[in-house]
This record gives structure tokens, C-alpha cells and sequence, in this order.
């Protein structure tokens, strides 16, 4: 399991200032008050959806201001109130309070308007301090200034694919071409030294799919080689597996890696080797990469040759050309819709 977590901070508007202002008309030498009310200052406002599926939009920003009120004006003009800046998050979002620590909000309620940041009232004008006792005030008030606050949003994410394959494999580029994740990218192994995560939208609103981009699995990651299996942990409560082999590497000197047969039986190893094995039987989508580096007719005869050494379908896909990248999250998104519903999440929520 993921946590999504950024930090922003909030601040709503200020409030406009109360006008003074006094009715001057020809003929009416002493007109009365007519000063007119700021407006409130704009909210900042969350807003629960469930198109929104990650904070890393969010993220992207920093800070976030509602516009403030406008001040009054004569003739008893109240000034516009700011508008309300929405955020939209993701249910499961919990907000906290980044110097308290403490839980501002748990939005779990697609639909739900949470106001994060209050805008300041408008200040009154000098009209609305007329009475019978003072017919002429000469005061006003100053609009309230908005609340601010630093939060931290966390959200609990689990990845439905985990994306796995040796160092290289071009995993990093596959999960950053269908998703607007960023993971380190090099031609070198190691690369990406924490799980990342991405939403692919590609296929469309309500298909959408999170993948976690699991790096570091070589030989004897399970004794510690490496990176470890210990991120193997995130891929446990995926649903379906994408093995990303690399179709240029041949396993000779220069190839820059492993024949496709032995990179893929190292990384089934290394699954089957993790905790109690169960991740050996995960259903997997397996797909030859890096094909735009290959002329045609070969990348089909390597995908041909995997394909019945593992007694399983290989797909072609490049994560550069993005050749074939539809194709695997289709038969992804098939594959963990046609598994049994996952189970039900630990509800227990801790600040860390
Ligand atoms: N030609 C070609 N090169 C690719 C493709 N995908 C990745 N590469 C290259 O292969 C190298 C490794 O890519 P990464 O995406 O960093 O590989 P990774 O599997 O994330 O590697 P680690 O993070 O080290 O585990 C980089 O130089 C990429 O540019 C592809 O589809 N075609
Ligand atoms: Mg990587």
C-alpha cells in the first residue's frame, strides 16, 4: 500500500472593506451615510470526487489563495465576494494539520464540500451604522482577514498493477509514458530507488488504473541483493503483475543485459522466493519492451520464442514509441476486472 502524501498551503480571502461614504446630490446638501459593505473573502474549499484518484495534481502546487472581497463603495454598493477555490480530492483523503499534527478532516464522502480555509467577512459600511442617534456615522469596519493554515493530505492508495522487471527492464518509462508520474529514468540499473506511482487514464473515466512501478528485483534480491524484495511488499496487495522484459538485451556481452528467457525467470524467481510464495501465482500480463529499437519481423520472432518457452501470451510494446502501450493497459484493466473483489481494506487510519 502507498501513502499519497503533499503539503500545501491554504489561504482564503480577506474580506473587503466596509465603505464610508456620504449621498452628495444637488439640492441635498446633507445627504445621509451611504457607504456599502465589503464582500467576503473567497473560501478554499475541498471538494470529494472521485475523478480525482491520487494527490499528485494537487501536489504541483503549492500554495492556494481565494481572491479576496471587494472593498464597499458609495451609493450603498456592497463589494463582490471573492470566489471559493475548490480543490478537488480523491475519497479516503485525510487532512491534517502540518504544524499540529492533528486530523483536520477524514473526506470520505464523494459529493462533500469540506471548507478547508474560511474567507474573511466583509467589513460594514458606514450605512449600516446609521440610527436614530447618529445619522451621520463616520465609521466603517475593516473586512476580517481569511484563515490560513499548512496542511498535510494523505491518502492510502493500493496499486491495482505492479510493474515489475529487471533493473533497465524500462519500467520507469513505461509507467511515466500512460501516467503523469516522473520516476528517474537513466540507462543505468538502479535507477529508481522507491516504488512510484501513476495513474493511467488512457482507457477513459471509471477505467482508470494505478500502477506501482516496483524497482530493484535482480538475483537474490530475496537475500537482500540490491535494493532488497523488501518493496515486493506493495506488489502483495496489487492484483495483477506486468512484466516488463527488455526485448534489445540478448544475454550477449555487449547487449547491455540478460537473454529475455533468463531476465524473465530471474524476476519469477525472485516472486516466487518473497514470503510465502503466493506472489508466484499473481496473474501476470507479460510484455516484451523496448520493441521501436527493433526492426519489426525480430521483435515479433523474440516475443514468438518467449512466448513458448513460458507457455504464455507476450505482448510488444515500447515504452519510448509508446507502440502497444493501449494494448497492455486493455488486457491490464481485463485482467484485474476478471478477479475476484479485492479485500476489504484495514480501516484503521494512524497519523504517522
Ligand atoms: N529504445 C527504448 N529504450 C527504452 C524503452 N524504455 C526504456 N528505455 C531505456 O532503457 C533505460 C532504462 O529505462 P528505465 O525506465 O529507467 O528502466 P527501469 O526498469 O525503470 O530501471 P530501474 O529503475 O533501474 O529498475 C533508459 O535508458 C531508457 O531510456 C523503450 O521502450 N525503448
Ligand atoms: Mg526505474
Amino acid at each position: 500500500m502507498f501513502v499519497d502524501r503533499v503539503t500545501i498551503e491554504a489561504q482564503a480571502g480577506k474580506g473587503g472593506d466596509g465603505a464610508i461614504s456620504f449621498l452628495r446630490e444637488s439640492g441635498k446638501p446633507k445627504g445621509g451615510p451611504d457607504g456599502g459593505d465589503g464582500g467576503d473573502g473567497g473560501s478554499v474549499i475541498l471538494h470529494v470526487s472521485p475523478a480525482r484518484m491520487t494527490l499528485q495534481d494537487i501536489g504541483h502546487r503549492r500554495h492556494y489563495r481565494a481572491p479576496p472581497g471587494q472593498n464597499g463603495r458609495g451609493k450603498n454598493m456592497a463589494g463582490r465576494g471573492g470566489r471559493d477555490l475548490v480543490i478537488t480530492v480523491p475519497p479516503g483523503t485525510l487532512v491534517f494539520d502540518d504544524e499540529a499534527g492533528a486530523l483536520v478532516a477524514d473526506l470520505t464522502d464523494p459529493g462533500t464540500d469540506f471548507v478547508l480555509c474560511r474567507g474573511g467577512r466583509g467589513g460594514r459600511g458606514n450605512t449600516s451604522f446609521a440610527n436614530a442617534l447618529n445619522q451621520v456615522p463616520r465609521v466603517a469596519t475593516r473586512g476580517e482577514p481569511g484563515q490560513r493554515g499548512k496542511f498535510r493530505f494523505e491518502l492510502k492508495l493500493i496499486a491495482e498493477v505492479g510493474i515489475v522487471g529487471l533493473p533497465n527492464a524500462g519500467k520507469s518509462t513505461f509507467l511515466s509514458r500512460v501516467s503523469r508520474a516522473t520516476p528517474k529514468i537513466a540507462a543505468y540499473p538502479f535507477t529508481t530507488l522507491h516504488p512510484h506511482l501513476g495513474v493511467a487514464t488512457e482507457l477513459g473515466v471509471g477505467r482508470e488504473l494505478v500502477l506501482a512501478d516496483i524497482p530493484g528485483l535482480i538475483e537474490g534480491a530475496s537475500q537482500g541483493k540490491g535494493l532488497g524484495d523488501d518493496f515486493l511488499r506493495h506488489v502483495e496487495r496489487t492484483r495483477v503483475l506486468l512484466h516488463l522484459v527488455d526485448g534489445t538485451s540478448t544475454g550477449e556481452p555487449d547487449s547491455g543485459g540478460p537473454a529475455p528467457l533468463d531476465a524473465y525467470r530471474t524476476i519469477r524467481a525472485e516472486l516466487a522466493a518473497y514470503g510465502d510464495g503466493a506472489l508466484a501465482h499473481k496473474p501476470e500480463v507479460v510484455a516484451l519492451n523496448k520493441v521501436d529499437a527493433l526492426a519489426p519481423d525480430e521483435a515479433e520472432a523474440r516475443a514468438r520464442a518467449l512466448s513458448a518457452a513460458i507457455e504464455r501470451p507476450v505482448l510488444l510494446v515500447s515504452g519510448v514509441s509508446g507502440h502497444g502501450t493501449r494494448q497492455v493497459l486493455e488486457t491490464l484493466r481485463a485482467t484485474v476486472d476478471a478477479q475476484p473483489p479485492a479485500p476489504p481494506e484495514d480501516s484503521s487510519v494512524l497519523p504517522p
